[in-house]
């Protein structure tokens, strides 16, 4: 499958990460500005927040969400909804250009046709960090993960099918995306303690687009 992924791209700007998961080095690059933009937009009505996880931790990532539905994280567990529980209101849509994007990069990476209904936009500070987890909380795991980030670079764990295989290190710059669908849809995957450093369009921030298929 790694063979047909990456056919259809120009050797230099893509990574093989595992089979079904590649690096996009640069993709959203050109997008970053405007893609800053809607986020800005975005938590204009869905503020970025803290969530507690299900053992009563609070996250050191902020996150907020556009789409139809939003991944939300309480003492409940783990979850999609349509609206904000914050605010009571649905998430803001999904901007054309993140959808646009999405079905660019998931098409680059060999998963045409992808139409996803989630964006969850997270935020990472120095020190924040995204222990390694699956995203396995979506109705549909034939679909695959598209990751944007924007901003301060951070390591990027990928690891395999069990929690105990050893994660690749792997540096996400701004503009990176990376893709993971088929045999590594289920891949445990996180973001290694946030250092500090400065980005010209984001300061002292990381943000990542996290897009699924979620129903
Ligand atoms: C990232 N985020 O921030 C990757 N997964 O680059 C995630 O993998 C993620 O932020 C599930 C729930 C929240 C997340
Ligand atoms: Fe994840």
């Amino acid at each position: 499958m790694t063979g047909d992924l990456l056919a259809g791209l120009s050797a230099p700007s893509a990574e093989a990460l595992a089979d079904g998961a590649v690096l996009l080095r640069g993709f959203a690059a050109a997008d970053a500005p405007a893609l800053l933009g809607e986020i800005r937009q975005i938590t204009e009505q869905a503020p970025f927040r803290q969530l507690i996880t299900p053992g009563g931790f609070r996250m050191s990532v902020a996150m907020t969400n556009c789409g139809a539905v939003g991944w939300i994280s309480d003492r409940r567990g783990y979850h999609y909804g349509a609206d904000d529980p914050e605010t009571g209101r649905p998430w803001p849509a999904m901007p054309p250009l993140f959808r646009e994007l999405a079905d660019r990069a998931a098409a680059a990476a060999g998963f045409p046709g992808f139409e996803p209904e989630a964006c969850l936009i997270n935020r990472y500070a120095p020190g924040a960090r995204l222990t390694l987890h699956q995203d396995r909380d979506e109705g549909n795991l034939s679909h695959p993960i598209v990751s944007v980030s924007l901003g301060v670079p951070a390591t990027f764990l990928f690891g395999g099918l069990d929690r105990k295989d050893k994660p690749r290190r792997v540096r996400v710059e701004h503009g990176d995306v990376a893709v993971w669908g088929g045999p590594s849809r289920l891949a445990f995957h996180g973001i290694d303690t946030m250092k500090p450093g400065h980005h010209d369009q984001t300061g002292e921030w990381r943000y990542n687009l996290t897009f699924r298929k979620a129903l």
